[in-house]
């Protein structure tokens, strides 16, 4: 078992740091977890069984982030016969898939935006006013959602996850921010 008073410095083997952060992810996993049944307000007498359960999910969790299979490169989104650049976005803890997406201005998107995880809620946010672009939409555990925005500017806008449960770092600060280029 590893000592838990110790600290994570840049000093350390990158394989001990690696244990380190998934450790702490799934510390997250499971606030974030208990958060979620708070506010689902679960009956008291189910809630001596959260220490099984968020063990367990955290197990099922680090296997799902194991055999995640590695990102792809900037997808060009397809128009539809309608006229609407249509795609699929995963999400997941903690990434977007794909991450890097491109579309022609003044032209509607259509994004379908599907989470895979089990617990944890994201979100996805493109703000830019100066650009045209204001989405920001929450994915719960396991939900699939549409958004249909039109950007009016090129140029390359950051997609991200704003979603964070202090004192852990936000979920952009782990990953989870994507492109979105407009030509
Ligand atoms: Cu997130």
């Amino acid at each position: 078992m590893t000592n838990m008073s110790e600290e994570i410095t840049p000093e350390m083997p990158r394989s001990r740091r690696q244990k380190w952060l998934k450790l702490l992810e799934k510390v997250d996993q499971f606030l974030s977890f208990l958060l979620e049944v708070t506010m689902a307000k679960v009956p008291i007498r189910w809630l001596h069984m959260l220490p099984t359960v968020g063990l367990l999910t955290s197990v099922v969790v680090t296997i799902a982030v194991a055999t995640e299979p590695s990102q792809s490169g900037p997808m060009v989104i397809p128009f539809a016969t309608d006229g609407v650049q249509r795609a699929a976005i995963t999400l997941d803890s903690y990434s977007y898939a794909p991450s890097h997406v491109i579309v022609e201005a003044g032209k509607p998107v259509e994004l379908t935006l599907t989470s895979v995880t089990t617990l944890i809620p994201h979100n996805f946010i493109i703000k830019d006013p100066a650009g045209g672009l204001s989405v920001e939409q929450d994915v719960g555990a396991g939900k699939t959602v549409t958004i249909t925005f039109t950007p009016t500017q090129r140029g390359t806008f950051p997609i991200y996850c704003d979603k964070r449960l202090w004192p852990l770092p936000s979920h952009r600060d782990k990953g989870m921010e994507g492109t979105l280029e407009v030509r």
